[in-house]
């Protein structure tokens, strides 16, 4: 009895886990363990040797199991104990850093054109992308049935009402509250059905308004030209006759193509020029509509398709990728990763 003791108490000290101490308790305790078989030695003694002998057993039983508990708390306490060390954070390692957004580039083109504009004195005005057919169409001398409505395939809400397909209701609007001298720029969503790798049935124009007593038409080159050479920079411009309901007499702006240099290429179709702007002195009917007296006032007006400007600025040959919000596509954007713009 007493070298079971020794051996027991000699093996558990070297137990360093659970399953060891499972294999333990078995090799002691278990069916055919060594103190079970002492157990069995019982059947051979007097009375007398039986009670001494059995107590004895049964007391070393008890001493195994208390120290078996007394093993197993400790080797829990243990792996506790690394658990805590081997997670516990490090407050010295660096931060994972944090991603920026960066702007889109349609916001970018629209903010590049109206610092442009603001520097030349030029305000900015908003107005609704749900519109009355009466300021998208008729006040600008487009009444029902007059073939530029065609131009112009319109999303109608019902009768009477439109996604505005471009900003000139705004102009209007402004018109109507507000006594000559005007001159601002209304950048926004305009809405047309027309879907291709250049056309998108959502999209952005600026337009601009510029009524006064004396306007003329020399204004109105002076202004687009100076745009135009601050906005892509030294290139050449040229004005076109061109037609629009609601200017008189009205011209297209090109620029020498920027891609070839005038040479001439698929962008430009091989004329050496891009189409980028309309303009035109505003049509007498518009200035009455919108309350101002054409007798002693004129003005000037323009627009332009903020999707074509980015797309010709930045090289982007389909319309789609900046609507897709491609991470690729919009983080060559962002001038320095992790700032804004
Ligand atoms: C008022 C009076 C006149 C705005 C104008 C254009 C010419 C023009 C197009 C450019 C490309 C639209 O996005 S686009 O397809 N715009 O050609 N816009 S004159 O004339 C106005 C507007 C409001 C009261």
């Amino acid at each position: 009895m007493e070298n079971v003791k020794r051996e027991f108490e000699e093996e558990l000290k070297s137990v360093k886990n659970f399953e060891e101490l499972k294999q333990l308790k078995a090799a002691y305790l278990g069916k055919k363990g060594k103190l079970t078989s002492l157990f069995k030695k019982l059947k051979g003694l007097s009375e007398g040797e039986k009670k001494e002998f059995g107590r004895k057993i049964n007391e070393l039983k008890e001493h195994f199991e208390r120290l078996l508990e007394e093993k197993s708390k400790e080797i829990f306490e243990a792996i506790k104990r690394e658990s805590i060390e081997s997670e516990a954070i490090d407050i010295t390692l660096p931060a994972r850093g944090i991603n920026f957004g960066s702007l889109h580039p349609i916001t970018k083109t629209i903010m590049e054109i109206e610092d442009i504009f603001r520097s030349m004195g030029f305000g900015v005005e908003v107005g609704p992308e749900i519109e009355l057919d009466l300021f998208n169409f008729e006040l600008l001398n487009i009444p029902k049935e007059h073939p530029a409505r065609d131009m112009q395939d319109t999303f109608y809400i019902n009768d009477n009402v439109v996604l505005r397909t471009h900003t000139s209701p705004t102009q209007i609007r402004v018109m109507k509250r507000q006594k000559p001298p005007v001159m601002f720029i209304s950048p926004g969503r305009v809405y047309r059905r027309d879907s291709d790798i250049t056309h998108s049935p959502m999209f952005h124009q600026v337009e601009g308004l510029l009524v006064d007593k004396n306007i003329r038409f020399s204004d109105l080159k002076c202004i687009l030209t100076g745009f135009l050479k601050l906005f892509f920079g030294d290139v050449k411009v040229r004005f076109r006759p061109s037609y629009f309901p609601f200017t008189e007499p009205s011209a297209e702006v090109d620029i020498g193509c920027i891609i070839c240099g005038g040479k001439g290429c698929r962008v430009c179709s091989n004329t050496g020029f891009l189409e980028v702007l309309g303009c035109g002195m505003v049509h007498p009917n518009v200035l009455i509509n919108g309350g101002y007296d054409p007798e002693n006032y004129t003005g000037l007006a323009f627009g332009l398709g903020v999707e074509r400007f980015a797309m010709l600025k930045y090289g982007i040959d389909n319309i789609k990728l900046f609507f897709e919000n491609d991470l690729r596509f919009l983080e060559q954007f962002s001038y320095h990763k992790g700032r804004l713009l």
